[in-house]
């Protein structure tokens, strides 16, 4: 079986650098999705990894037409049944024009349509993140200024538009249920154990009122949020982090914020889980 997931988020939300970490975290097998088979030509991955295995971050995909497709065979247990998942890494600016012009091209909207599922990506602390300091104020100004000193699209405007785009377009799962959606905060080694033990969610709710509103009330798709972290710290500022990544590689670093039963969240070492939710297996 085949299943398409589509992978969005503006500029410098960290979805180059998950695919770089997700590879390694397949091929290892220890989570709850394994790579069943060795893809064919993945070479764009391995190289977002090696920048990863060298104690650095992978650069940004420059170009708005910039687009490279993951193609991995995974099961969930040995033997078990295969599934055929396509990641196309898309460049975030990309995902912006289309916010901001209300469309997406017609190519990219069969593939979302064929698409059962998803993972939207928005970054703590992004040097992308655009928000006006007071809505009403600013539209004034910017009337004012005749957009002189306008930034572009509010993020959380951008964000509303892309989860409306999947809304209408992803497709049921194969037992007729909602299309699922995963809601990645990435770089989330970076906030505070406060912030942390709070969640992703509420984290989404304090920065992006509007999103948290619409994920509340968003009927179409079924929605869950994770925090992310592809190595467990800022590879640019956390020396201790870079020198261990550089000494023992990948393997115990990483990991995905989730909620357990009590309600706790827990970092969890399995990186492969926010796919593994979207595509639901
Ligand atoms: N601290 C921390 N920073 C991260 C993490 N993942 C990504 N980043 C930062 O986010 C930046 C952007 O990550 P990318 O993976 O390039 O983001 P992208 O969504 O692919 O960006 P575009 O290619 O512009 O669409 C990186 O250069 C890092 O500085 C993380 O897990 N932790
Ligand atoms: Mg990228």
């Amino acid at each position: 079986m085949s299943r398409s997931i589509v992978l969005l988020g503006g500029p410098d939300s960290g979805k180059t650098n998950y695919i770089g970490r997700v590879w390694p975290a397949l091929d290892a097998g220890g989570g709850r999705l394994h790579a069943a088979v060795q893809p064919s030509d993945i070479r764009f991955v391995l190289d977002i990894a090696d920048h990863l295995y060298s104690g650095n971050f992978a650069p940004r995909s420059e170009h708005a037409d910039d687009r490279r497709d993951f193609e991995v065979i995974v099961a969930a247990e040995k033997g078990g049944e295969q599934t055929t998942i396509v990641i196309p890494d898309i460049s975030g600016e990309l995902w912006l024009n289309a916010a901001e012009l209300g469309e997406v091209t017609t190519t990219l909207m069969e593939e979302m349509r064929s698409a059962i599922g998803a993972l939207l990506f928005v970054r703590v602390n992004s040097e992308a993140d655009v928000r006006p300091l007071n809505w009403v104020t600013s539209t004034k100004l910017l009337a004012k200024l005749g957009n002189a000193d306008d930034k572009g699209m509010p993020t959380q405007v951008m964000l509303c538009e892309l989860l409306r785009f999947l809304e209408t377009t992803l497709s049921r799962r194969p037992g007729g249920q909602l299309p699922r959606v995963s809601i990645v905060v990435s770089a989330w080694d970076i906030v505070d154990q406060e912030k942390f033990a709070k969640g992703p969610e509420a984290w989404v709710e304090q920065e992006y009122p509007l999103l948290s509103g619409r994920l509340k009330d968003i009927k179409a798709v079924d929605v869950r949020v994770f925090g992310l972290s592809v190595v467990g710290g800022d590879l640019k500022i956390d020396d201790i982090c870079r020198n261990d990544v550089q000494e023992n590689g990948l393997d115990d670093r990483g990991w995905v914020a989730v909620q357990d039963d009590e309600g706790v969240w827990r970092k969890d070492a399995d990186l492969t889980l926010p796919i593994a939710w979207a595509v639901g297996i």
